[in-house]
């Protein structure tokens, strides 16, 4: 099951039907333990939709959320920022990180410097180097449960972070940082272990890159991610958790202005962003 956000509340998808349902308060709608029951439920008072063009839909999924973040849950994250911060002796800190009990979180971004499938995103203004990180994000509610999964693109510079790793709040969090949508998926049971990520980076109408991971490929359970957030931090209406990247560009790859973004994870859809200024 999808559930998409748009201007009067939520359209919600079962076996090829779409639902549009009034919903006056999105963090309420979304912060239910057993989402998937509870939406079920929610399909008696909804209105079957003849037409849906979810192509439409720009409004990230997220309410007054935070989104945190995971980092160096990937052999090829671990990899490339060791090789980016080799010059300024902080190499060695990824290899550690990707090891140790406690696993790498960092607060990425508020609602308002995210947006949503078509929105821009942004390359900062005093950085050289730049990538989109494709990342599956999950939905936990406030009780700590993963309830659903979307799509995030957490924006990073790599010139920012690799110059020192005390800097890695500026090399991610800033205006047009976070791109999230285009729904949340709200399974059953938990994602299937298979799923794919797909990254395509497009510049004047051709592919300059693109990349395939498999989420079995991460080195850290959800679950151990979620502990982790939630051991001294409570989150009232839950939260988005950006689970890190296994794709990264090669080195001689920056993103610019103009460029189309667009990351694909089975199940959840495609989530397609334009690089501005
Ligand atoms: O440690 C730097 C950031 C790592 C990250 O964002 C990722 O692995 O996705
Ligand atoms: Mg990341």
């Amino acid at each position: 099951m999808q559930i998409y956000k748009y201007e009067k509340g939520a359209v919600i998808c079962l076996d090829n039907k779409c639902y549009s349902k009034v919903v006056k308060d999105w963090d309420a709608f979304i912060n239910r333990k057993n989402l998937h029951e509870a939406l079920l439920k929610d399909l008696n008072g909804a209105t079957l939709l003849q037409d849906h063009t979810l192509q439409e839909v720009t409004m990230p999924p997220i309410g007054s959320q935070e989104i945190w973040a995971s980092g160096v849950t990937y052999m090829r994250s671990k990899q490339a920022r060791m090789e980016e911060s080799k010059k300024s002796g902080g190499g060695s800190f990824y290899d550690l990180v990707y090891d140790a009990e406690r696993p790498e979180l960092f607060f990425k971004a508020t609602p308002q410097r995210t947006v949503g499938n078509g929105g821009t995103v942004r390359i900062r203004k005093d950085s050289s180097w730049n990538v989109p990180e494709p990342e599956l994000t999950l939905f936990i509610c406030s009780e700590g449960s993963i309830e659903g999964y979307t799509i995030g693109n957490d924006m990073s510079s790599r010139s920012i972070e690799g110059e020192n790793p005390l800097y890695l709040p500026q090399a991610k969090t800033y205006e047009g940082c976070a791109a999230l949508g285009p729904c949340i998926y709200v399974p059953r049971r938990r994602i299937d272990p298979n799923t794919k990520i797909r990254l395509g980076i497009f510049r004047e109408g051709k592919a300059v890159f693109s990349g395939e991971i498999g989420i079995d490929q991460m080195k850290r359970k959800h679950t151990e991610l979620v502990e982790f957030l939630f051991k001294e931090c409570d989150f009232p209406n839950g939260c988005f958790l950006m689970t890190g990247t296994g794709i990264v560009p090669p080195d001689d790859f920056s993103l610019a202005i103009g460029d189309e973004v667009h990351i694909s994870i089975d199940h959840i859809g495609t989530l397609v962003n334009f690089v501005g200024k």
